[in-house]
């Protein structure tokens, strides 16, 4: 027999016996046990090839048996049996946040199994199996993708092993929120008159935003006069006779920033 094999039966090469009367038959056994001349599976020639219960390091034992059933001593070959592995890897563990503002989403916990070890981790946007010859395969488990556009997105994560078995996907689903393109709305609560009276008056501006307002500024006549980091300014402005312009800007967390001005008329 060869010294390895890939399958479980193994060829069997140059099995032949002698006999006083004539040999009538042959049995390969796995057993050091000789068989009786009885058993099942003697065949009256010598067998071609032999399959063993398992793969591993396997030892065959031949046996000839004459008409008078007498059952020769065993003759022994060893063989190592190395079946190919066919069994993909499972995916056990993929999961993402279910939301996200940006495109490249983090991934916690994704793991794989296998009979014999995962070789690559690959996360697409398809449920159609990846090819081998894909770029995106990495040797270990990647900590984020990258989603190619926004919406409600599912990324679907495979795990091979050596032998090129893809496993099934486990699938994830993210949201991904458009990025804030809506500048801030401004409300002047004070002045509310265009004509003022007296050497300080009170501003007093809120914004808002559809996500956030990050930073307010306040100008009199083009020169800055307050920063606050919030949606609200509340306060005094000092102000000659004549006419003033007071504007307002407010900034929201992705940098989009309106104004708002008002023009007042300090009589005495
Ligand atoms: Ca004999
Ligand atoms: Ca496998
Ligand atoms: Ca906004």
């Amino acid at each position: 027999m060869p010294t390895t094999a890939t399958s479980l039966t193994v060829p069997v090469s140059g099995l032949s016996a002698t006999d006083d009367r004539g040999v009538t038959g042959y049995l390969i056994t796995e057993s050091a046990t000789p068989p009786s001349a009885t058993a099942s599976g003697w065949s009256s020639t010598a067998p071609a090839s032999f399959t063993f219960s398992g793969e591993g390091a396997k030892t065959a034992y031949a046996w000839a048996k004459d008409a008078a059933g007498n059952v020769s001593a065993a003759k022994t070959a060893t063989v190592t049996i190395t079946l190919p592995d066919v069994a993909p890897p499972m995916i056990s563990a993929f999961s993402m946040p279910a939301s996200s503002s940006s495109l490249t989403v983090s991934i916690s916990g994704l793991a794989a199994t296998d009979n014999v070890g995962v070789t690559g981790y690959i996360v697409t946007e398809s449920p159609a199996v990846p090819v081998l010859s894909a770029p995106g395969w990495s040797s270990s488990a990647p900590s984020s993708f990258t989603f190619s556009g926004t919406g409600v997105k599912t990324a679907y994560a495979w795990a091979r092993d050596a032998a090129g078995n893809v496993s099934a996907y486990k699938s994830a689903t993210v949201t991904i929120s458009e990025s804030d393109l809506i500048v801030p709305i401004i409300t002047f609560s004070a002045p509310t008159a265009n004509y003022v009276y007296g050497p300080k008056i009170t501003v007093s501006v809120s914004a808002s935003d559809n996500v956030a307002v990050r930073k307010m500024e306040l100008y009199l006549d083009g020169v800055l006069k307050l920063t606050v980091n919030s949606n609200a300014i509340k306060t005094s402005l000092s102000m000659n006779k004549g006419v003033h312009v007071i504007m307002v800007k407010a900034y929201d967390t992705s940098n989009n920033v309106s104004s708002s001005s008002k023009t007042v008329n300090r009589f005495y």
